[in-house]
């Protein structure tokens, strides 16, 4: 399925007189403070996100999982639902895949596809967290760190091949995200298993283009729930360090315990120019796939805060890599990653209304009740107005939730696809 422009523009006519009224009314407010509307507009036109291939489908629990029918079962239809999310948010300009639940039959023809639908090909994923078919080695206990070295032989090798897939897309980095760990005390050496994981990484490093990026995830515990040899943003980043300039962390919000203060691992990573990639999601309690902004909207916006003061004042961090990734149970998945992108620009907006200079002299004074109204006073106001804006310059829907619902478009994917199609994923 494919949108028109002439069903976006239809829809946007019958709220245009609505928005423009609240559009007016908010950027003269922001203008009369010192706010250059414009500027901020177009960075949020700007901003893009990649969708991750996984998130199209209803993701499961250990428990169960239930369809939402109508989900892509090959590539061509996860770029299709990614292309849908970008005609209506112009947001979504991106799409980053799985290996090896994306390989294209055709690269020429999935490369065309992504080019009509204004894609780019973002981050590549590796996975030695599951076992492939025809496998010879198991990953069940480790990849990158096991003991064995056939493995680790095995695992980086995969990784190489992933970076050569990524190359024929135009993809230019690479993320790798490991399950690897012990449920028991006693189970691993520690030292051995991070030795390991260091000179694996480092052979998949040496094969990385000289225009690539290796982004090294990390989170604390899960699939493995005593140890995880990458648990922290510490060990990310000594590892990316260890290999070298074209290395960096990567944040995924959900992977942190409950209450840890991410805006400031935030800001140290692009102080030293280190970091690199960032998935957004949300969580109440150890979990990394709710929908972004529907837990913790404050702390996404001071998250947001760091990000704006590094992307303004540390030209030694990279541009960084923007993903979702998020997939959960019980939601449109396609509804969901409109909610998602939309917390996500709200955040954005929100961190680029905060007046930096007097910040920084409220910070200087040490007026710490002045550095938290200048905060909560650019968190309070609404700018969804500025949002709707944004997405009116680029072609996108005034109201994307609200368009798809009218346009019935989950109904016609299933008519499409039937109902038991099934994505691949997690
Ligand atoms: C597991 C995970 C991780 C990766 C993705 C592939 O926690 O969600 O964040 O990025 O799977
Ligand atoms: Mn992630
Ligand atoms: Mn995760």
């Amino acid at each position: 399925m494919k949108l028109q422009e002439s069903q976006i523009s239809d829809f946007n006519k019958k709220g245009s007189e609505e928005h423009q009224n609240q559009f007016d009314f908010l950027a003269n407010t922001l203008d009369k403070s010192g706010v250059n509307t414009k500027n901020v507009i177009n960075a949020l036109a700007k901003f893009q996100v990649a969708i991750p291939s996984w998130a199209l489908g209803a993701g499961g629990t250990r428990f169960g999982r239930f369809s939402f029918y109508g989900e892509p079962s090959n590539l061509t239809q996860k770029l299709d639902d990614v292309g849908l999310l970008h005609s209506l948010t112009q947001t979504a300009g991106a799409v980053s895949l799985h290996i090896p639940w994306d390989i294209p039959e055709d690269y020429n023809a999935i490369k065309e596809q992504a080019n009509s639908l204004n894609l780019k090909f973002d981050a590549v994923n590796s996975n030695t967290f599951q076992d492939q078919k025809n496998a010879k080695e198991s990953y069940k206990y480790g990849s990158l760190s096991n003991t064995s070295q056939a493995v680790r032989e095995q695992a980086i090798a995969h990784n190489q091949e992933v970076i050569k897939i990524g190359e024929k897309l135009g993809s230019k980095s690479l993320t790798v995200w490991l399950a690897d760990g012990s449920n028991f005390p006693g189970q691993n050496n520690f030292q051995t298993a991070l030795s390991n994981t260091e000179n694996s990484l480092k052979a998949i490093y040496k094969t990385l283009p000289d225009d690539w990026k290796l982004f090294i995830e990390y989170k604390p515990y899960e699939p493995n729930f005593y140890s995880t040899v990458i648990q922290d943003w510490g060990t990310s980043f000594m590892l990316a360090n260890a290999c070298g300039d074209k290395a960096y962390t990567l944040v995924d919000l959900g992977h942190h315990l409950p209450n840890t203060n991410i805006e400031q691992i935030v800001s140290t990573l692009m102080l030293k120019g280190k970091l690199g990639g960032f998935h957004f999601n949300d969580s109440k309690y150890g979990d990394d796939d709710v929908t972004v902004g529907s837990i913790k909207p404050y702390a996404l916006f001071l998250i947001f805060n760091e990000l704006v003061y590094g992307m303004q004042n540390n030209p030694q961090n990279p541009d960084l890599s923007w993903m979702i990734d998020a997939s959960h149970n019980i939601k449109d998945p396609l509804e969901d990653l409109i909610q998602s992108l939309e917390a996500i620009q709200e955040a954005y907006a929100k961190a680029l209304l905060v007046d930096q200079n007097l910040l920084k002299e409220a910070q200087s004074a040490n007026d710490v009740v002045a550095c938290q109204e200048i905060l909560q006073k650019a968190y309070r106001t609404d700018v969804r107005p500025l949002l709707a804006q944004a997405r009116l310059q680029s072609g996108g829907a005034l109201n994307p939730l609200a368009l798809y619902r009218e346009l019935q478009i989950r109904a016609t994917l299933i008519q499409e696809r039937g109902k038991h199609s099934m994505a691949s994923g997690l």
